[in-house]
């Protein structure tokens, strides 16, 4: 026996040593993300412990050393001797690899679903990490070190409490950064506390002075998560309508509001995981709507006889929705295995939506009239936009031969060396037209304020003056027509004036982007050009600033007296073709910054775009502040 435990322990420390040699394998990467992982790994596990109804709350912590602790009131996980491994269970959750989940059986877990790769993995990748167990009258504690036990685990007093508290610190030698952001643990703290109906999750900050914290506790779950989605829009109708039932082993909970948006945001989980390609939850929950709110409004008379059918989308047009469901054992297929493959998980969605928002509809007449009228409008409009295409299509719209009358085009016709640049105004776009090279960058100035695409519906987004030019401009086509071979620039720069308004500009034009060809934008061909906010000249020489910093830098090293002359730029109306090209145009010296989408998968980006640009007037100005989080910096 002793031999054999020897053995094992080999074993478990090569496992180890194979997440340290390829942690990317594991966590997806060791930069900030990865980093960020490891906590979520850990919540996890103590949230399937809230799902299996014996944890209530869950406390993290971010140290002052820049290690996390996470605490949970629930059982405390097992220390008796694993039969298998011949070592306390909780070691074979440390040290043994997928070792997470696999003792205790049934429920439905967090962790080891499509993300959860054990508690084990974040062992190996912490340069230290203790756990403490409360359980059976006694507190009991093992440390590891980069995986390794550093004793046996032992009793260290008594308790009449039970739970688990797990303390660790990343790795410095794995990860690029081990620095954790406030913000990003608190966005998936608070998503996970809608999905897990009144679990109480505490985040504190103890490395700021006083300390930062923040409790999410939501009684509604996913019905408080609508409204939260929501809460910057206008809602259609003031409850949420909420479904909830279990059928053959699923868990199934949908809510559900229409916002006056002309957008859909539905979120669809498995197990608290995020599935942003959906799969079958999703498509029963779609097939339910569509049938359940056709029955309706064809019984109601709303539609008649000889009307079409409420398309999907008709819908779905300012909907938001949230899909949740808990399955034991889900399978993800698809080329990148997130679309959830389980066909049961199809059936007992439909079915428990077909039958409670019937009887909503039912019991809610005033209700179902809004949304049926909101998708009899939408029917019309994609009617009529179906219509301005054809009419699009052959005055053609997307051919090259027919290019806008105010783009001047550049000559070489390969779009890898080529750029055009969207310039505010046409003053600034004469000054573009003049100072660029005419071989590789093109100019279209863009005219007054650009359509907010979130507040128009698609038919009179299309006959839009300036969304017409560059859809022809790009060549690409847009949604499902969208393709990205055609694109006739590989730079598409957006260049405003660097003030309120230059910003607003420039996020309308990265809404319509990110709504009508988002792939522009994931496969990095959008840029925002970097105009100087400040010239300044001395004794003939002269230097130019982008920041008030930079400003602050070039003076102290001028000196600062009466010879300067500081000019601060309002606009790029005030610089000549020359001072243009030298500052913001030319390739070898401008600053451009690449547009990337943060963090795709979670539900905050929408949120972002949603917010910003929805119908309230106040969180708009948000919007041009948060700007630059949207935005990536990277110098080209
Ligand atoms: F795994 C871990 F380290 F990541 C971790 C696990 C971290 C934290 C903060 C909490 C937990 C955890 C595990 N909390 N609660 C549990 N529960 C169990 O492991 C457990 C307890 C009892 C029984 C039983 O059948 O009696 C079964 C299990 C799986």
């Amino acid at each position: 026996m002793a031999n054999e435990y020897g053995a094992d322990q080999i074993q478990i420390l090569e496992g180890l040593e194979a997440v340290r040699k390829r942690p990317g394998m594991y966590i997806g990467s060791t930069s900030e993300r990865g980093l960020h992982h490891l906590v979520y790994e850990i919540v996890d596990n103590a949230v399937d412990e809230a799902l299996a109804g014996f944890c209530t709350q869950i406390d993290v912590f971010i140290n002052p050393d820049n290690s996390v602790t996470v605490i949970d009131n629930g059982r405390g996980i097992p220390t008796g001797i694993h039969a298998k491994a011949g070592i306390p269970a909780v070691e074979v959750v440390f040290t043994i690899l997928h070792a997470g989940g696999k003792f205790g059986g049934g429920g439905y877990k967090v962790s080891g679903g499509l993300h959860g790769v054990g508690a084990s993995v974040v062992n190996a990748l912490s340069e230290w990490l203790e756990v403490e167990i409360s359980r059976d009258g006694k507190v009991y504690k093992q440390r590891y070190e980069r995986g390794k036990v550093m004793y046996p685990l032992k009793a260290i007093g008594k308790t009449d409490q039970t739970g688990t508290k797990v303390t660790f610190k990343p790795d410095g030698e794995i990860f690029d950064t081990t620095v954790f952001d406030f913000d990003t643990l608190k966005v998936r703290l608070r998503e996970t506390a809608f999905l897990t109906k009144a679990l109480k999750i505490n985040l504190t900050d103890l490395r700021t002075e006083p300390v930062t914290e923040r409790t999410f506790h939501y009684e509604g779950g996913i019905k408080e998560f609508v409204e939260y989605i929501n809460r910057h829009k206008d809602a259609l109708y003031d409850k949420v309508i909420y479904c909830e039932g279990q059928r053959d082993g699923v868990y199934v909970e949908v809510a559900l509001q229409h916002n006056s948006s002309f957008n859909e945001s539905t979120y669809s989980f498995v197990n608290n995981i995020n599935t942003p390609e959906g799969g079958m939850h999703l498509t029963g929950f779609r097939s339910a709507m569509t049938k359940v709110f056709n029955d309706y409004a064809r019984g109601s008379k709303m539609l008649k006889d000889k009307e079409d059918n409420l398309s999907g989308d008709d819908l779905r047009e300012g909907l938001t929705a949230i899909v949740s469901i808990k399955i034991e054992d889900p399978q993800f297929e698809g080329q990148t295995k997130q679309k959830l493959g389980n066909a049961i998980a199809r059936t007992a969605v439909e079915s428990i939506v077909n039958e409670q928002m019937t009887y909503f509809l039912e019991q809610n007449p005033n209700v179902a009239k809004i949304i049926v009228n909101k998708a009899i409008m939408a029917q019309r409009a994609r009617i009529a936009a179906r219509k301005a295409r054809d009419v699009a299509r052959k005055t053609n719209l997307t051919d090259n031969l027919t290019l806008p009358g105010k783009l001047a085009d550049c000559s070489d016709k390969n779009p890898d060396n080529c750029e055009i640049y969207l310039v505010e105004g046409d003053s600034a776009g004469g000054s573009a037209k003049t100072a660029r090279n005419r071989a590789t960058q093109a100019i279209l100035p863009l005219r007054g304020k650009i359509l907010n695409v979130e507040k128009s519906r698609i038919d009179k987004i299309l006959v839009n003056e300036e969304i017409k030019a560059m859809i022809t401009a790009f060549g690409t086509g847009i949604h499902d027509n969208f393709d990205i071979s055609k694109l006739r620039y590989g730079k598409i720069i957006i260049m405003t004036d660097a003030d309120v308004d230059g910003a607003h500009i420039a996020t309308l034009l990265l809404t319509f982007f990110y709504r009508f060809m988002p792939e522009l934008i994931r496969q990095g061909h959008v840029y925002l050009a970097q105009p100087p906010l400040y010239r300044l000249e001395k004794n003939k020489k002269f230097w130019y600033a982008y920041s008030d910093e930079e400003l602050e830098s070039i003076l102290q090293e001028v000196g600062r007296d009466t010879n300067n002359k500081i000019q601060r730029y309002k606009g790029l109306g005030e610089m000549d073709a020359e001072q243009l090209w030298d500052t913001t145009m030319d390739p070898a010296k401008r600053i451009l910054l690449r547009v990337a989408i943060e963090d795709e998968n979670e539900s905050e980006v929408d949120l972002t775009f949603n917010t910003l640009m929805g119908d309230k007037v106040e969180p708009r100005r948000e919007f041009i502040e948060a700007n630059a989080k949207f935005v990536k910096n990277l110098d080209v």
